[in-house]
């Protein structure tokens, strides 16, 4: 493996990693790149089938040329506002179709959106804010029962560069979306290049703040394009987007995008639940749903009642966290369709199941990269490649998956190998078949159910406690989410109660996933061998102690 620093190259956004020349040429050459922006993209959609349903949400049905236009003028809009290209925006949006105009005229203005969860808190978006100094941020007014108004009062005081609050709905004292349509620009600009940056997804990481993912038009593109031809996308299909749309399974894998790019039709459902999702299936004739494990599992039970026509349902598709082969078995009887295990990272790389593998490898594997040219290297602790079959860390580099997280230099020098693989953190062992097993993880990090929590970012702001004098985060097994979060706790001379903390951490703003589900307080940590904190005999302890001590801090 030869030595290539990440290279910038002219023009490129600051702070943002990109492949080496040699390899950008070779994508290029491979048809991978082929030079096309999201805004073209869409533009061509709404050309080739103008009336075609791209959009259902609500009581909103969008034809592509409706959403082609509406993205236009909020361009427009935006562009009048003051926002220019590579400006960041902070997007905040749950399953509404405002979501995907704003994308696609962010995209075509050359703006960057900025990917938040609807479930991120002051803490999370005041740093996303902060952090990529953002001019605009852009929420609903309320979803499930939280005013994203007051969030954005708290954000708007401490982000000196926060310009603008955007609100889908009662925009209160910040501007309404719904004012900004422009029906021509003012002013012309020129349209980003297919090779910059076009927005920023969010790793779950596993450090103290959260990483952001630079993805180019070229890169993201093609990881969307090439998922749709797996998934067997074309215009007759309907795609359910059950998770939150921000997240980037089900926006790109193939998600939304991958739906949008084959002239299909995306429904968004406001929630994954089967008493909202069922109905909506049954309408709209749903063909493909992505779902993470812990809900394909409500789903297997509610589909148990038949009391709505699910057959029009060809693939579900379950990733985020391990999908147990028990719970994989259920799928085909019980729902008369294909599972498709999706392995993927915001990072980059996907793996899938194909539609027509045999149901032992669909059942038992978490897939296959989507590209011939994506590397898979499994190594061992000490980074040398392990024995064919044999369990290590899957590092990875390929046309789609990035060479570096934005301006984080110290931490990409460890993430990423001195020739540009991407350390995933996984442990996985490869099958004869060339299929990913995931096996585990290496990584400090928490996977509840999909939602992936660092365990440095909580500890951090449990360490604010002026009663904590030390905290270790680590997973506890559960059978529903496959994980919860334990925090071990010393406390100083005052014990503070767990409900003490938890209301700690939630008011200094944390997503409610990122809160313990329980809190042990203990005397020491048990250490390592180098008196490091050992987080592996903390969980065996977890795993040993019965529930009758637990202290559960939350009952979901
Ligand atoms: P992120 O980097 O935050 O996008 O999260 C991606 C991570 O989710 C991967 O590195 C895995 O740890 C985990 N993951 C995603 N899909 C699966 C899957 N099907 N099985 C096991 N782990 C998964
Ligand atoms: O967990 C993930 O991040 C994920 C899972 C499936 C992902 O990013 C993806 C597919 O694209």
């Amino acid at each position: 493996m030869s030595s290539q620093p990440p290279q910038q190259e002219a023009g490129v956004l600051e702070g943002c990693p990109m492949w080496p020349e040699e390899f950008a040429r070779r994508y290029r050459e491979a048809g991978y790149w082929r030079g096309e922006t999201f805004g073209q993209v869409l533009r061509e959609r709404a050309e080739r089938h103008g009336e075609r349903t791209a959009l259902v949400a609500g009581t909103e049905r969008w034809s592509y040329r409706e959403l082609d236009a509406r993205a236009d003028q909020l361009a427009a809009g935006f562009r009048a506002l003051g926002i220019r290209p590579r400006d960041r925006v902070v997007v905040q949006l749950p399953n509404i179709a405002e979501f995907y105009e704003v994308c696609f005229a962010l995209f075509r203005l050359g703006a960057l959106p900025v990917f938040a969860l609807p479930a991120h808190r002051s803490a999370e978006i005041t740093y996303f804010c902060a952090f990529t100094e953002a001019v605009a941020y852009i929420i609903p007014d309320r979803h499930v029962g939280f005013d994203y108004r007051t969030l954005a009062e708290q954000v708007r005081g401490t982000v000196p560069t926060l310009r603008h609050v955007i609100v889908a709905g009662d925009a209160g004292p910040f501007t309404a979306l719904s004012r900004l349509y422009a029906d021509s620009p003012a002013e012309t600009w020129e349209g980003p290049r297919a090779s910059d940056v076009a927005f920023f997804q969010l790793s779950g990481g596993s450090t103290g703040v959260p990483k952001l993912i630079p993805r180019t038009h070229d890169d993201y593109i093609y990881s969307v394009r090439a998922s749709a031809e797996i998934c067997q996308l074309d215009g007759s299909s309907v795609y359910l987007c059950a998770l939150p749309a921000a997240h980037n399974f089900p926006m790109s894998s193939p998600g939304v995008f991958g739906t949008l790019y084959a002239g299909g039709t995306a429904v968004l459902a406001m929630h994954p639940s089967p008493d909202v999702a069922f109905p909506l299936i049954e309408r709209e004739r749903v063909t493909i749903t992505a779902l993470v494990p812990p809900l394909a599992m409500i789903w297997l039970e509610a589909a148990k009642a038949r009391r709505h026509d699910l057959s029009s349902l060809r693939v579900l598709q379950v990733g985020g966290a391990k999908f147990s082969i028990e719970a994989a078995q259920r799928v085909r009887p019980t729902l008369g369709c294909t599972l498709q295990q999706v392995f993927g990272m915001a990072e980059g790389l996907v793996n899938y199941t194909r539609l027509d593998d045999p149901e032992e490898l669909i059942v038992t594997t978490q897939g296959r990269p989507i590209s011939s040219d994506d590397e898979i290297c499994v190594v061992d602790e000490d980074g040398r490649e392990v024995a064919p079959g044999e369990t290590g860390q899957l590092l990875t580099r390929g046309p789609y998956t990035i060479r570096g997280y934005y301006k984080a230099e110290t931490h990409n020098a460890r993430a990423f190998t001195s020739d540009g693989f991407y350390c995933t953190g996984d442990l996985v062992r490869v099958t004869p078949e060339g299929y990913l097993v995931v096996e585990g993880r290496a990584k400090d990090q928490i996977n509840r159910g999909g939602e992936k929590v660092a365990a440095e970012e909580v500890e951090n702001h449990l360490l604010a406690h002026p009663a904590v004098h030390d905290a270790a985060v680590v997973a506890m097994p559960d059978p529903f989410l496959g994980e919860r979060t334990c925090a071990f706790v010393i406390p100083r001379e005052t014990r503070p109660t767990a409900a003490t903390l938890t209301a700690f951490l939630r008011e200094r703003g944390l997503a409610a996933y990122k809160i313990p589900d329980r809190i042990e307080l203990v005397d020491t940590f048990p250490q390592t061998g180098v008196g490091k904190v050992s987080k592996k005999a903390l969980r065996e302890a977890l795993a040993k102690s019965s529930s009758r001590n637990a202290t559960p801090t939350r009952s979901n």
